[in-house]
């Protein structure tokens, strides 16, 4: 299966590849345009990603796909009230690293505050013709008191899953594949796609 990825995020291009090892991806390409994620949840902005590829590809695509997959997806962190949640892409646009933004993050948290947390990752697929339609998964887990491994992308560092005692940016990619956010939006992606008729 071809399936054109909307989505700039290097991390979960990589992730989507390790994941769905029976796709083959296309990226995002460089000179096509910024998709717009206006909503105010994981599944419109999933949904607006997904449509709006489709139909850029549709007009300037250079290779048929199947499909086009988009990923809204975020850190929900309960004594932010469920932030950055939905805004985790655009937490902290004033500095350049995850790094500076999950430390910034974790100063945000009151000390002796519940540390709960969880990763929510929606995905959106519009097949190249037809309805398009959302998976969905999530993780929990607690925040770290520090940034602690270089393992991963985004918020990785300082998410520790239940469980266990080390954050996603410690573990190897093959644990978070097991458990993570995205790993389990996948598998119902994959139940969905194999009935689709062809
Ligand atoms: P696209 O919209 O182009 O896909 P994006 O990075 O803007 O890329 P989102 O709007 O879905 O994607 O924002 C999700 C943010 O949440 C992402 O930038 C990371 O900071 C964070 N995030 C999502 N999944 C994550 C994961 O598995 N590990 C760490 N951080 C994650």
């Amino acid at each position: 299966m071809k399936i054109l990825l909307a989505s700039r995020n290097a991390g979960k291009l990589r992730e989507f590849s390790e994941l769905l090892p029976e796709v083959r991806f296309i990226p995002w390409p460089a000179d096509a345009p910024e998709l717009p994620e206006t909503g105010a949840f994981f599944q419109d902005n999933a949904l607006q990603k997904a449509e709006g590829a489709r139909a850029w590809w549709l007009a300037h695509g250079r290779e048929p796909v199947d499909g086009v997959l988009a990923d809204d997806s975020g850190l929900c962190v309960d004594a932010l009230w469920g932030g950055p949640g939905v805004l985790s892409a655009s937490f902290a646009p004033d500095l350049s690293t995850y790094r500076d933004k999950n430390r910034r993050l974790l100063a945000m948290v009151p000390d002796g505050a519940d540390r709960a947390a969880r990763f929510v990752c929606v995905l959106a697929y519009a097949p190249r013709e037809g309805e398009a339609f959302t998976v969905s998964g999530a993780v929990e887990g607690s925040l770290a008191f520090d940034h602690r491994g270089d393992g991963g992308f985004g918020y990785d560092p300082v998410f520790i899953p239940d469980g266990y005692d080390h954050t996603f940016g410690e573990l190897p990619p093959e644990t978070k594949h097991t458990l993570s956010h995205r790993a389990m939006a996948c598998a119902a992606l994959r139940a969905r796609l194999t009935r689709l008729p062809r």
